[in-house]
């Protein structure tokens, strides 16, 4: 997508989702491609209202909210209707945008009933590394822009070199890059060879400390959130199969990456890495491991592990 106006000519379909707890909807449309103007593209827009701005506390109620109609009082209580003043500093929505949208897109931002899947070694092997390794390198060609400067550049606000054990730390696209307390970066590891945390290795160990070390002081420097303030977390399944850590404000729910079986925390992972003493030679933690987590319906793991699941031992 190029520009604001191409916005405009978004054609809608259907509502992929709905969530009024994120106050956000996600639909699916077409755009007109850049490239051939007879053509139209497969477009999802996810549109979210932005946070109330607390830097506006003061004139909240008496500036900000431009119109307000009573709906009902009774004894002690009341409540109202408000409409926000147009403001240039503090945008009322945030729009992203994926186009072209494959398939897989538009399954993973539908709404989908979960279920609860063990993966075993054995499962990992047979059913998931498979799936894994039939991706193609097109499906994380942002994070080879974002390694390699082509995009985002300005936006880094930690590099650490090495080939192998190395990343860069960055606000996610998630992120509107104001509101402090729906705080989101990513750190991005430079190898392409950690596909998830199935891969991940005793070796790892000092890339990881250093993810949680540098990002701990690019918070506190940047933005002022003291020790504690951040959650990192890794996902497991991951959409994307190039190793990353989420970084998350520690006050904030707001995301269903969070949860419990998805999410798993940066420090646990830290410390089952280190329970293999430093002689050990055989299959790392993560290869031993059975992971339990929710699978939606629209997943490609979904029937082939849910199928599964009936036979292992209960
Ligand atoms: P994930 O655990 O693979 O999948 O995380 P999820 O999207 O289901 O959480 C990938 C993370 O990278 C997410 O938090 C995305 O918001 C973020 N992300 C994805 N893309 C395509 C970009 C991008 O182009 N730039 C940045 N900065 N972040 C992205």
């Amino acid at each position: 997508l190029k520009g604001v106006d191409s916005l405009r000519l978004f054609k809608f379909e259907r509502i992929l989702n709905e969530d009024p707890v994120a106050h956000s909807l996600t639909l699916l449309g077409t755009l007109p491609d850049v490239n051939d103007s007879d053509k139209t593209l497969q477009a999802i827009i996810r549109v979210e209202k932005t946070a109330l701005p607390a830097q506006q506390a003061t004139t909240l109620v008496t500036h900000f909210v431009k119109d307000v109609q009573l709906m009902e009082n009774t004894d002690i209580y009341t409540w109202f209707m408000g409409w926000l003043e147009a403001s240039r500093e503090h945008p009322d929505l945030k729009i992203n945008v994926v186009c072209p949208a494959t398939e897989l897109h538009i399954r993973k931002y539908t709404k989908q009933d979960l279920v609860m899947v063990r993966e075993t070694p054995e499962l990992f092997q047979r059913i998931v590394k498979p799936y894994i390794d039939a991706f193609p390198p097109s499906r994380t060609q942002w994070v080879e822009d974002i390694l390699s400067g082509e995009s985002e550049a300005e936006k880094i606000l930690h590099r650490a070199p090495s080939p192998d054990y190395g990343y860069v730390i960055l606000p996610d696209m998630k992120w509107d890059l104001i509101t402090i307390p729906a705080l989101y970066l990513v750190a991005i590891a430079n190898s392409r060879s950690i596909r998830s945390l199935r891969d991940l290795r005793k070796i790892h160990l000092p890339m990881l400390r250093s993810i949680r070390f540098e990002a701990t002081r690019i918070v506190k420097e940047k933005w002022g959130l003291t020790d504690g303030a951040i959650r990192f977390f890794v996902h497991y399944q991951p959409s994307y199969y190039h190793f990353h850590v989420h970084i998350v404000n520690a006050n904030y729910y707001g995301t269903m990456g969070s949860t419990v079986g998805q999410a798993h925390l940066l420090d646990d992972i830290i410390s089952l890495l280190e329970l293999d003493s430093d002689s050990y030679e055989g299959p790392s933690i993560f290869e031993r491991l059975t992971l339990t987590y929710g699978l939606g319906n629209q997943h490609d793991l979904y029937e082939p592990m849910k199928q599964a699941q009936t036979d292992l031992d209960d």
